[in-house]
């Protein structure tokens, strides 16, 4: 798997609709996911997915650059039930279409149905006429992290967690994630950020931002149970070493002031039976590293926090190519998530696809 600021040759997106996650009927979402879909359309094709019945509405929010497909899903997380795009050893891009259970299946997963959204993975693949991968293990997208050369990043709160793959060791695990990501090794931390419904992706906690570099959520809020976390994540990194035999750097990025639902969010929320309560006061998963990496641009979300201006300074120091493009991240955190949880990257294939791409292993 190429690390997400290796070339693209575009994004995946998928529109946000069902109001007993969306507040306000998905309307304040979807200005959101548009200003999200028009900051990375500014370097790299975007294409967003879409029901039937948002499709005009899609169209005249997003900009006339971004490709609108027709597609159904459950909701819009498509970081974890999209595909991930890996370059075979030809060079050929290839999908993997994992196994989704909406981060818990039956037991504790944040909603039910998921049946479309685990199609959306194929759904993507078929489109773009690549080979697929369909192993039989769960995963999400958002909660891996790759360098390119070798290394990923996950968490044992997520991966290890008896409602993802229950009948899988931690050996088993890693076999799967080195046959389909061509990974070598394996860096493991303990837990994500505070509070994470995913139950700890690392996408929103702990990402690398160069071979042999990570950024990691921060506080100096020792009171914060962040701190903790945090804590125990850096004692990890500073022996860690990566496929390549090198220790890492590790960049701290602090995170915005805690962020708890108002009354007003929560009341804009359809409370629905079986799906994850919305309720005034809770604490939201807010981290600066939920960021996508475009060709030319880092998308980060902002939260009208006296954080954010640091945030974005670290960033740009970090990736000094590219423009640093904050966008009203609350709506989206609001769902559960943000930027990166409602991108996918497509990988620039070193090679232009044969046709016997899509019936090769
Ligand atoms: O953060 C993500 N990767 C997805 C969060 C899903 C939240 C569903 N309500």
């Amino acid at each position: 798997m190429p690390a997400e600021w290796e070339p693209h040759t575009g994004c995946w997106m998928l529109w946000p609709e069902r109001s007993d996650n969306w507040r306000g009927g998905a309307k304040p979402a979807q200005h959101a996911f548009a200003a999200v879909a028009a900051a990375i359309a500014a370097t790299e094709p975007v294409s967003v997915c879409v029901s039937p019945a948002q499709f005009l509405v899609a169209r005249a929010l997003l900009p006339d650059a971004v490709r609108l497909v027709e597609m159904t899903s459950n909701d819009s997380w498509i970081r974890d039930c999209g595909p991930t795009f890996v370059i075979n050893d030809h060079g050929e891009m290839r999908g993997i279409d994992w196994k989704f259970n909406a981060w818990g299946g039956l037991e504790d997963g944040l909603y039910f149905p998921w049946d479309q959204d685990d199609l959306v993975g194929e759904k993507v693949i078929e489109l773009e006429r690549a080979g697929r991968y369909a192993p039989d293990f769960i995963l999400e997208g958002g909660s891996i992290d790759v360098d390119g050369e070798g290394t990923v990043i996950v968490t044992e709160q997520c991966l290890l967690n008896h409602d993802r793959n229950p009948d899988m060791n931690r050996e088993q695990i890693e076999a799967n994630l080195r046959d389909y990501l061509g990974c070598e090794k394996v860096i493991w931390l303990e837990n994500g950020v505070y509070l994470d419904e995913t139950k700890g992706h690392t996408d929103n906690f702990c990402r690398f931002v160069a071979p042999g570099e990570v950024i990691l959520t921060w506080t100096d809020d020792v009171d914060d149970p962040q701190f903790e976390i945090s804590t125990a994540a850096m004692k990890r990194l500073a022996t860690a070493t990566d496929a390549r035999g090198r220790m890492l750097k590790v960049h701290k990025l602090l995170q915005p002031t805690p962020i708890l639902i108002t009354a007003d969010e929560a009341a804009g929320v359809d409370h629905v039976e079986g799906t994850l309560p919305r309720s005034e006061g809770d604490r939201l998963a807010a981290s600066y590293v939920n960021f996508y990496i475009g060709n030319g641009v880092v998308v980060m979300p902002a939260f009208d926090d006296p954080m954010d201006g640091p945030a974005q300074q670290c960033l740009a120091k970090l990736f000094p190519s590219r423009r640093i493009v904050a966008v009203p991240g609350r709506e989206i955190l609001l769902g559960g998530g943000n930027v990166h949880c409602i991108t996918q990257q497509q990988p620039k294939a070193a090679s232009a696809p044969s046709s016997a791409m899509r019936s090769a292993a």
